[in-house]
């Protein structure tokens, strides 16, 4: 240390900091290399990237720990309330870049590797994203983990370590194909097993009901398989503090006992089998959004991690010799959609079978305890089990449901009395050709609070889908508006505008969001255009040329870049996008020297692998590319973009990089977003319908900053009452009429006239979306979009005031609700010894 030109108290600071945990350069770079020696087992000469990226990674844990280690310490000293977050999901993103930025260490790691010849940036391109979400409802998870940890609160989150995440998307021949997400190939260093935190969970069998020695009845499940959940524990930083939160996600095994059993009746086959089995629990996450999948797997998945979860926290809570009846008090647990709803019964089933309590007080625990989310208005979203289904995977919980429904209905058909349709539609049984269970009534009945994720949302929640629940105990509902945290989607994703925002403002709007406000007053200055302006047209640079290698297409980064990312789904109505380019390029090719705006059209997201509508739209789109791209009248004046493989990682540089925000589903549909928020944040225009958080978002922003078209939510309902006829806009608008029947002739699938047959039939005859209704109306907001990007400045004054009005789209300002409204948590800090 001496020879590098240190100073003696240089020196000494290094050798006082534990080696482990010290945050200076110097430190960071003795952790590295011993790392790569001690942990990867290699010498810089032999070292693979992925070596590198492991013991940087491994430095990186150790900081952590120490500050997760004295978090978990002070939360069981102080015997804090506890938020228990329960999630089928978690679309977490790359951790390293992440770890840095919330410990303030991402300059000096860069640094340290620099100077054992390495980049900082080549390493975090490494790594493989854990993708254990499909979407929005899994993002939203991890930002809210993000900003609980930040905020300080005492978290739990809880849910699956799926072997394999969402699978990655490629595209060949303009079609979407699969490929297994083996994410966990290279090892995660992010991870501490915990072979020691494991749990049984029992499925199918069948239940002996006997009354015991003091005249109690008593139940008794008599499982046919039995699944040990093993704890793995991934570390959650926060910003700027030293709390860290746990993400326990749980991996399915076979219990040793069991298939021993098996093997010593000779059955190895069975054992071997049974195995299996057990494993295949936690193998792969279910690719669907907004679909539900009523397989026997994905019910066993639910209560696998659902029943590990609450054992866990019945532990917790009676290891630190509080009463189990006190176990609301210490932990408030939040159902992220109806896929932990199954915890309602669960907990029943702990209480009354395994602690012997009473009903009603095991009812009064069990409905103190939870909160409930919900995320969707869409039927077919809605998660229903078939009661026989259910009942020969989860016999006692099948009981448990008649028997809660029982008292209920005994309840409800006294107060609505012959009101046979509000009764049925509150019961948590269906009644049809096929009985099912109903989750969203489970969670609604099992909960003493109910939200929706945007107050448009939650406002036709109250009005359709739970009606008859906000008619029976209004006190249970209310809004929290859902939020992105803006350490990933800026400081970490645009360290550029992060950078110049700072400059202007001071960085305590990383934390606040709200004094983004301070931007407000340099909007119109020409310097601060400029430099804005710059920055985004860096970003466009960087995008571009991720474009031309990905897809060897060239684009123009001077161009509108008008970016439409997220899952494919009719709803969300890609396929007006694709309308719309179209439209331009017939423009084009009717006017070969039209007089227009340059723009990109760039899409990108994951069909679910069943979804055959959905994936002709994929095709579409790429089959629009390949004319539009490749036609020489068009020159540089339209290039349409499919990038591949969306996910967290793609989403972080196509973000910074948009000019114009696609938010156009059907008015009604989407309960928020969070991509529109992201985008907003990242200083791009919004054109977009009256849907989830867009009235939100432009409310905020101000209507003169928001490129608003189509019908409404009421509307759209009228629409639909009156009849939509679909056929007559298209007869009646001449552009709408030739963009279809160039679909429907073959003009962009090579006359091939099958390709597209059941889109167009959809589109002209029965299409739910009504996307023709709102189809000028789209048209005109787009040309309304291309004549104000002509005038740069203006465009930089509205740029720069969408995102100095984004203030209440953090999700600090949502967790904050969350925990004053419904979780009564207080932050706990944490402090570090030493
Ligand atoms: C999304 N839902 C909503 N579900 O569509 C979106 O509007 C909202 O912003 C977001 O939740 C967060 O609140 C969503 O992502 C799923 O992915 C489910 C996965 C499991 C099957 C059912 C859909």
């Amino acid at each position: 240390l001496q020879e590098k030109g240190l100073d003696k108290q240089e020196i000494q600071n290094i050798l006082i900091e534990d080696a482990r945990t010290g945050l200076s350069v110097e430190a960071l770079k003795r952790a590295i290399s011993n790392n790569l020696f001690y942990v990867q087992g290699k010498f810089p000469e032999i070292a693979t990237r992925n070596d590198y990226y492991m013991a940087v990674s491994y430095a990186v844990r150790d900081r952590i720990l120490k500050r997760w280690v004295a978090s978990v310490k002070q939360y069981l000293d102080g015997k804090h309330r506890v938020v228990s977050y329960l999630s089928a999901e978690y679309l977490l993103g790359p951790h390293l870049a992440n770890n840095l930025i919330n410990l303030g260490i991402y300059k000096e790691t860069g640094q340290a590797v620099k100077e054992l010849g390495k980049e900082l940036e080549w390493l975090i391109d490494k790594e493989i994203e854990p993708g254990l979400g499909n979407g929005g409802l899994g993002r939203l998870a991890a930002c809210y983990m993000d900003s609980l940890a930040t905020l300080e609160v005492p978290a739990i989150g809880y849910g699956i370590r799926y072997q394999f995440g969402i699978f990655e998307q490629d595209i060949r021949d303009g079609w979407q194909v699969e490929d297994t997400d083996n994410w966990l190939r290279r090892g995660n260093p992010w991870e501490i097993e915990r072979r020691e935190l494991n749990y049984e969970v029992k499925f199918g069998g069948h239940v002996q009901h006997y009354t015991d020695n003091n005249g109690k009845f008593c139940s008794n499940w008599i499982p046919d398989l039995v699944v040990k959940g093993v704890a793995y524990d991934t570390p959650i930083l926060g910003y700027d503090v030293n709390t860290t939160n746990t993400l326990r996600l749980w991996k399915s095994e076979a219990p040793k006992s069991f298939d021993f059993q098996l093997f010593n009746a000779g059955g190895y086959n069975d054992a071997v089998r049974q195995k299996i089995v057990c494993e295949n629990i936690s193998k792969v996450l279910y690719p669907n959004d907004e679909q539900e999948e009523g397989k026997i797997l994905r019910l066993q998945q639910q209560y696998f991690f659902v029943s590990c979860s609450l054992q866990d926290m019945l532990g917790i809570h009676l290891r630190q010799g509080d009463k189990i009846q006190d176990f609301y008090k210490k932990f408030v647990v939040q159902l992220n959609d109806t896929h932990p709803a199954i915890g309602v019964a669960e907990l029943m089933r702990l209480l009354l079978d395994k602690y012997q309590l009473e009903w009603e007080e095991a009812w009064d625990i069990t409905t103190k305890t939870f909160a409930y989310t919900n995320h969707t208005l869409l039927p077919e979203a809605l998660e229903k089990w078939d009661l026989e289904l259910f009942g020969r995977v989860l016999p006692r919980h099948l009981e448990l449901i008649y028997e809660i429904n029982r008292r209920f209905m005994d309840k409800v058909t006294v107060k609505f009395y012959g009101d046979h349709h509000k009764i049925a539609s509150l019961s948590l049984i269906g009644e049809g050709p096929k009985k099912y269970i109903k989750m969203a009534n489970l969670a609604s009945l099992g909960s003493f609070a109910i939200n929706g994720v945007a107050a448009l949302h939650t406002e036709l929640l109250k009005k359709t889908v739970l009606k008859d629940w906000y008619e029976l105990s209004p006190e249970k509902f209310s809004n929290k508006t859902n939020g992105v945290t803006p350490r990933r989607w800026m400081v970490l994703s645009n360290p550029e505008l992060t950078a110049l925002i700072s400059d202007k403002i001071g960085e305590g709007w990383i934390k606040n969001l709200d004094e983004l406000r301070g931007l407000e007053k340099f909007a119109q200055d020409q310097d601060f255009q400029k430099a804005w302006m710059d920055v985004k047209h860096q970003q466009k640079v960087s995008l571009s040329k991720k474009i031309l290698q990905r897809l060897r297409l060239r684009v123009d980064a001077d161009s509108l870049f008008d970016v439409h990312v997220k899952r494919m789904h009719e709803y969300k109505r890609q396929v007006l996008n694709a309308l719309h380019v179209i439209t331009l390029y017939n423009r084009i090719k009717h006017n070969p020297d039209i007089d227009m705006v340059p723009r990109t059209v760039i899409f990108a997201g994951k069909a679910a692998p069943g979804y055959k509508m959905a994936k002709q739209i994929i095709k579409l789109i790429t089959s629009i590319g390949e004319i539009v791209n490749n036609d020489p009248d068009v020159r540089d004046r339209l290039k349409v973009v499919f990038y591949p493989n969306y996910n967290v990682t793609n989403a972080q540089k196509i973000y910074p990089a948009a000019d114009l925000s696609e938010q156009i589903s059907t008015a009604g549909k989407e309960a928020s977003g969070t991509g529109n928020m992201k985008l907003s944040l990242n200083g791009a225009l919004t054109i977009g319908t009256l849907d989830g958080a867009n009235v939100e978002i432009r409310e905020c922003v101000g209507e003169e900053n928001f490129f608003l078209f189509g019908l409404n939510a009421d509307e759209v309902e009228e629409v639909r009452v009156n009849g939509y006829d679909p056929y007559s806009y298209y007869n009646d608008n001449p552009d709408l009429k030739l963009a279809l029947d160039q679909i429907n002739d073959g003009y962009f699938s090579h006359l091939n006239t099958d390709t597209f047959k059941t889109l167009v039939r959809s589109l002209m005859f029965d299409d739910q979306y009504l996307v023709l209704a709102d189809y000028q109306s789209y048209i005109d907001a787009q040309d309304k979009v291309a004549e104000t990007f002509r005038d740069k400045s203006k465009w930089a004054e509205m740029s720069i005031l969408n995102v100095a009005r984004m203030g209440k789209f953090s999700s600090d300002r949502s967790i904050k609700d969350y925990c004053d409204e419904i979780w009564k948590v207080k932050p706990v800090p944490v402090k570090l010894k030493n």
